[in-house]
């Protein structure tokens, strides 16, 4: 079997225990598998053989013989058995909004439905509305969402498709009167590279005039729910969204509960229980009957728990709790450390400024250097530069460097190609003459693990490379980007002592949170870079933070949060 089989059903078996009711540690823990192992940089077969099974995050010795038994036979027995209790294809009806594994277990019971198809039967002939808990408005809005799901799939959309979409709103939103606050909760707010649904909340005393508001909205094609607390609605674009109104007195338990992750959230109700308090989205309610507790912000909520505040983006259950509990949570980096950017294009190659515009804005958003790094000559597509035009774009360079003064600093670099067959575009003594060297893959992606590898080693050896752009060149959401041997790949920048990037780029994130989190633990230096290609592209930055925090990175992995003069050296240290 291969990664993503066995990702693929452990996901499923997490689905089947949720529709059977299974505890929520047994659920998360299948689920945090699969996902450990579809983000895995190296063949699971290969991870088997060496034994380090159990070495990769969320698998211990039951989950490891599970995989083994699914390597060495093909097949998992406990899946089988289950399946004889809960048809592997409830798990589709899961899909449809609004229908939780409970629900789903229901209908299954009662009316022995185990498909999208079936549903659709028993909803159009009027026979689940009769089903306890559920009614004729129950009914139309599962025929509505059914036939939403059927129009636009239900694919997950990137982060950054996902993000201006929610601000929009939130901003009308936040210009109707009695609104006191408003927030993204949910992935979004965690920044995780793609969402399922976008979570929006206000706090107001008076929900209704809002709810009204946002069903109404001219971007809304159908509305999946409209209630006091809770309204849901579908965009022509396909997006979901979800509203949720509360009183600003419980903002903080509010927002807290809807950023999730819920894995995160089941280890702080954990931990409020301990406290002998139940926690949920209204307040904190003591068990010995004394009044709740009201959280008005997050930070009220943490502190409750004895907790310091732990952002947004590290609440994923990868062991922030703990950290938090032991007094060693990271301060990881924030947009306000970035002093310069590494990766940008100007019309030399194919960008839509000239190298001084670019300076300026960069001036503008508070760094005190560039990096200009327009392609090289083989990427003949995006107009890259022969060394002849390279020499000549030194001058400009130049003249923009005179332009600016002495208080900002602009580095002549390139983004130099790796070529299908790992050759370098230009010479090294060409390189040796540049201030910044970017090595990238572009193309040939799709060449086998070991071949397109190597060549990302080879730039990595070459002492004048300082940095590896976007290092698996994925393009979200449906190109995978190079299937990099990415434990190689690091522990290899580690000795070479070369950059890895971050491209915040929301359609790369490359390299992705977990990439991220292993090159912290093993030392690889960072840079997040916007890969402007014009100066609205430096307001991308905020998502390449974003992934560096999910990944744990402080501002010192971070090579461009360095003083400049610290940056320098280290550069002419490396050639
Ligand atoms: P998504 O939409 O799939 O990208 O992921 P989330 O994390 O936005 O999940 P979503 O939209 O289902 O719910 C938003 C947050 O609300 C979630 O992160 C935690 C909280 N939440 C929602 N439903 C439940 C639930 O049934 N149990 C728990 N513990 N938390 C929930
Ligand atoms: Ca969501
Ligand atoms: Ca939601
Ligand atoms: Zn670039």
């Amino acid at each position: 079997m291969k990664n993503r089989e066995v990702a693929e059903l452990f996901e499923k078996v997490a689905n089947m225990l949720a529709i059977r009711g299974d505890s929520i540690h047994r659920i998360l823990a299948y689920r945090r598998a699969a996902e450990s192992i579809s983000e895995l940089g190296r063949d699971i077969n290969q991870v088997y053989a060496a034994g380090e099974l159990t070495d990769l995050p969320g698998i211990g010795q039951t989950l490891a013989d599970k995989i083994e038994e699914m390597l060495t036979t093909g097949k998992l027995e406990f899946f089988e058995r289950l399946a004889q209790e809960i048809p592997p294809s409830l798990v589709e009806l899961l899909r449809v909004e609004g229908l939780g594994p409970k629900r789903v277990k229901q209908i299954y019971d009662e009316l022995g439905v185990t498909t999208i198809e079936g549903l659709t039967a028993v909803a159009r002939e009027g026979k689940l509305q009769n089903l306890p808990g559920l009614g004729k408005k129950s009914e139309t809005k599962l025929i509505t969402a059914i036939e939403a799901l059927q129009k636009h799939g239900d694919g997950r959309t990137p982060l950054g498709d996902a993000w201006p979409v929610a601000q929009r709103i939130l901003g009308e939103l936040a210009q109707l009167e009695g609104v006191v606050k408003t927030a993204v909760a949910g992935s979004l707010r965690r920044m995780r590279e793609t969402i399922g649904d976008v979570d929006l909340l206000v706090a107001a005393d008076q929900s209704a005039p809002i709810m009204d508001y946002f069903v109404a909205m001219p971007d809304v094609e159908s509305v999946s729910g409209h209630g006091p607390t809770k309204s849901s609605v579908v965009l022509h674009s396909g997006l979901q969204v979800d509203l949720r109104v509360l009183p600003a007195d419980r903002w903080g338990t509010l927002l807290s509960y809807f950023t999730g992750s819920q894995a995160h959230n089941v280890k702080l109700r954990e931990l409020a229980l301990k406290k002998g308090l139940s926690l949920n989205e209204h307040a904190f309610t003591p068990s010995d009957g004394s009044p709740e507790i009201l959280c008005a912000s997050e930070e009220d909520v943490y502190t409750t728990l004895g907790l310091p505040y732990i952002i947004p983006t590290m609440r994923e259950d990868r062991g922030e709790i703990e950290a938090a509990m032991a007094g060693n949570l990271p301060r990881v980096v924030q947009l306000g450390d970035i002093r310069s950017d590494l990766h940008m294009h100007t019309t030399w190659s194919d960008g839509k400024m000239s190298v001084l515009e670019m300076a300026q804005a960069a001036q503008a958003r508070g760094l005190n250097a560039i990096a200009i790094t327009d392609h090289s000559v083989s990427l003949g597509i995006a107009n890259g530069l022969s060394v002849e035009r390279l020499w000549q774009q030194a001058e400009e360079i130049a003249a923009a460097q005179a332009a600016m003064g002495a208080d900002f600093r602009i580095l002549h670099g390139t983004e130099m190609e790796i070529r299908a067959d790992g050759e370098l575009d230009f010479p090294d003594e060409v390189l040796a003459k540049l201030d910044f060297v970017i090595a990238s893959l572009h193309v040939s992606l799709s060449q086998p693990q070991e071949q397109v590898t190597n060549r990302a080693l080879n730039a990595l050896w070459n002492p004048h490379v300082d940095m590896l752009a976007h290092p698996t060149g994925r393009l979200l959401p449906d190109r995978p980007g190079a299937d990099l041997d990415m434990d190689v790949v690091l522990e290899t920048a580690v000795i070479t002592n070369t950059i890895l990037e971050i491209n915040a780029n929301p359609s790369r994130l490359d390299l992705r949170d977990s990439h991220v989190r292993r090159a912290v633990e093993l030392g690889v230096k960072l840079a997040i870079n916007c890969d402007a290609h014009h100066v609205s592209h430096f307001d991308l930055l905020h998502y390449g933070i974003a992934t560096a925090q999910r990944g744990w990175a402080t501002a010192e992995n971070v090579v461009n949060t360095w003083p400049l003069e610290k940056l320098l050296a280290f550069l002419r240290e490396k050639n």
